[in-house]
C-alpha cells in the first residue's frame, strides 16, 4: 500500500529538505503542513496548528495518513524569548501527534530531538548517548521530555516512534529560524554577496554541526531500518562535524579571501556555552550503520557552489 506521509513544520529548514528527499524515494504521497501559509507551493498542503487536536485529526483522517514526520517546533533561541509558546508547541504538539498516532493507527513516527538535551559539565566536552543532563533551555527541556514521552508511548502502546538528536543543521537555504546555530547558515548568504558577517557567537565557540544532506539521509536511513535494529527509543545521538565560527570563517576565506567576520554576543552565547562541543554517536553507528559523509571543507564547498554555481572552484585539499 502506498505510504501517505504527513510532514508537520514543512516550511522549516529541515521540513523543506525532508519533503524533497521523500519525493525522490517515490512510492509515497506526501502532505506538507505548517501553521503558516503554503510558503513553498507544496502540491498537497494543509495549514495546520499542531496544538489543535481536532484540526490535526481532521488532516490525518482526510488524507488517511500512515506516517508522520513531526518537525513542527519552537527552537532554542525563540524558546528562551517565549517560554510558553515553546512549551505549548513542543509539548502539546508532540502529545497530539502521539495520541492521534495511537487512535488512528499511524504506523511510524519520526520525532526530531536535539543535542540541546545536554548541558554542561561534560567530560572532555563530549556528550555520550547516556550522558545524564539537566538542560538549561526551555527547548532542551522540551526535547528531553519529548524523547521520554516517545519512549513511553513505544513501550506502553507499541507505537513505532524513531528519533535523532540533531546537531546544528547547516544548509544553503536561508531558512534557519530561531536557533542558536543559525549563524552557520546566515554566514554564507553574506559571504557570497561580499559582505562581512557579524556573528552572534564568539570566535572559539565550538558546536556539533551537520550538513543538511547528511542529517536528512540519517533520518531516512533510521526510518527505513528494520524495527529490531532500533535499540534506543528515546533518541539517537548523531554526529557530523564540530566547528567554531572562526573555523568556518577560515574555510570560507579559502574561497572568498576578502570575507571578513566580526563578533558580538547576545543571549545565544550562554545557550551555546551550555551545549557539548562533540557528540559520541557510537550507538547509531552500531545499530543502524550511521556514517557521516560531509566534513567542514566539503560542506563549505558544496554550499558555496549551490549559492553561486561555478563561482568557487573546488579546492583540492592535501
Ligand atoms: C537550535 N538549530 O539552534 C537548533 C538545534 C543544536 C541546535 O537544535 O535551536
Amino acid at each position: 500500500m502506498k505510504k501517505r506521509i504527513l510532514i508537520t513544520g514543512a516550511n522549516g529548514q529541515v521540513g523543506t529538505k525532508l519533503y524533497e528527499y521523500l519525493m525522490h524515494f517515490g512510492n509515497c504521497q506526501i502532505i506538507a503542513s505548517d501553521v503558516s501559509e503554503n510558503k513553498f507551493n507544496f502540491p498537497e498542503y494543509e495549514k495546520l496548528d499542531v496544538t489543535s487536536y481536532s484540526d490535526y485529526v481532521d488532516v490525518v483522517v482526510k488524507h488517511g495518513i500512515t506516517q508522520v514526520y513531526h518537525m513542527a517546533a519552537i527552537l532554542s533561541s525563540k524558546g528562551e524569548i517565549n517560554n510558553q509558546l515553546a512549551w505549548n508547541v513542543n509539548m502539546n504538539g508532540l502529545m497530539n501527534t502521539l495520541n492521534i498516532a495511537k487512535e488512528y493507527n499511524i504506523n511510524k513516527i519520526f520525532f526530531p530531538s536535539s543535542i540541546a538535551v545536554f548541558a554542561e559539565p561534560f567530560e572532555n566536552k563530549i556528550a555520550n548517548q547516556n550522558t545524564i543532563s539537566t538542560p538549561t533551555t526551555m527547548y532542551g527541556m522540551n526535547k528531553l521530555a519529548g524523547e521520554n514521552l516517545c519512549n513511553y508511548y513505544h513501550h506502553k502502546f507499541g507505537l513505532d516512534i524513531r528519533s535523532i538528536r540533531y546537531p546544528g543543521i547547516i544548509g544553503p537555504e536561508n531558512n534557519a529560524g530561531g536557533g542558536t546555530t543559525d549563524y552557520a547558515v546566515e554566514i554564507f548568504h553574506h559571504a557570497v554577496k561580499n559582505e562581512s558577517y557579524n556573528c552572534f557567537l564568539s570566535a572559539p565557540t565550538t558546536l556539533p554541526m551537520i550538513y543538511i544532506d547528511d542529517a536528512i539521509r540519517a533520518t531516512i536511513e533510521l526510518m527505513r531500518s528494520e524495527k529490531d535494529e532500533i535499540k534506543i527509543r528515546t533518541s539517537y545521538n548523531l554526529a557530523g562535524i564540530s566547528f567554531s565560527p572562526y573555523q568556518i570563517a577560515q574555510e570560507i576565506k579559502k574561497h572568498i579571501p576578502n570575507f571578513r567576520m566580526t563578533y558580538f554576543q547576545d543571549h545565544r552565547q550562554s545557550i551555546a556555552d551550555s551545549w557539548p562541543q562533540y557528540i559520541n554517536d557510537d550507538e547509531a553507528r552500531r545499530d543502524w550503520g550511521w556514517k557521516h559523509e560531509y566534513d567542514l571543507s566539503k560542506m563549505v564547498q558544496v554550499i558555496l557552489d549551490q549559492l553561486i554555481p561555478n563561482q568557487y572552484p573546488k579546492i583540492e585539499t592535501a
